[in-house]
């Protein structure tokens, strides 16, 4: 079969293209760790009080590993403010007791679909100290530009 070559030139280059798009994908996930938040497990949305999410919050796990449990709800995350010190890597167990929600915390990669009765994880590692604004990303109703939280990471002193 005869395939001209200019056909044949855009053949390879979006063969190659693929193979460089695909290589970059599996770099990040197997070298750097990135990965997509990960559904955790399922909970009753309408019913909390039996699950970690029934006091949400901040734990200390050890010295630099903190996980925080956050419920969103029209329209407030619950907690509002979660206090770290800088250099915590913070697992982040978030879930919705209504509607869809949207996790976004500015400056960093961190971007979770809140979707009720399904529990998300998602983990970052907060080097700089400072102030992180969180916004939901998922239009949720009248209260939805107001849905906003912090996480602040404090300077740690050094002894
Ligand atoms: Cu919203």
């Amino acid at each position: 079969m005869h395939v001209h070559r200019y056909e044949q030139a855009w053949f390879y280059f979006t063969l190659g293209l693929l193979i460089v798009f695909f290589s970059a994908v599996m770099t990040a996930a197997l070298a750097f760790g990135v990965n997509v938040p990960s559904p955790q497990g399922v909970v009753n949305p309408n019913d909390l009080s039996t699950t970690d999410f029934a006091e949400p919050g901040v734990r200390q796990l050890s010295d630099t590993v903190y996980e925080a449990y956050v419920v969103g709800r029209m329209w407030q995350w619950d907690p509002a403010e979660i206090r770290i010190p800088a250099g915590a890597h913070l697992k982040l167990y978030i879930t919705s007791s209504d509607v869809q929600h949207g996790f976004k915390v500015m400056g960093t990669s961190l971007n979770i679909m809140v979707v009720p009765g399904q529990v998300s994880l998602a983990t970052h590692t907060f080097d700089e100290p400072g102030e992180y604004l969180v916004i939901c990303h998922e239009y949720c109703g009248i209260g939805h530009p107001q849905m906003s939280a912090k996480i602040i990471v404090e300077p740690v002193q050094e002894p």
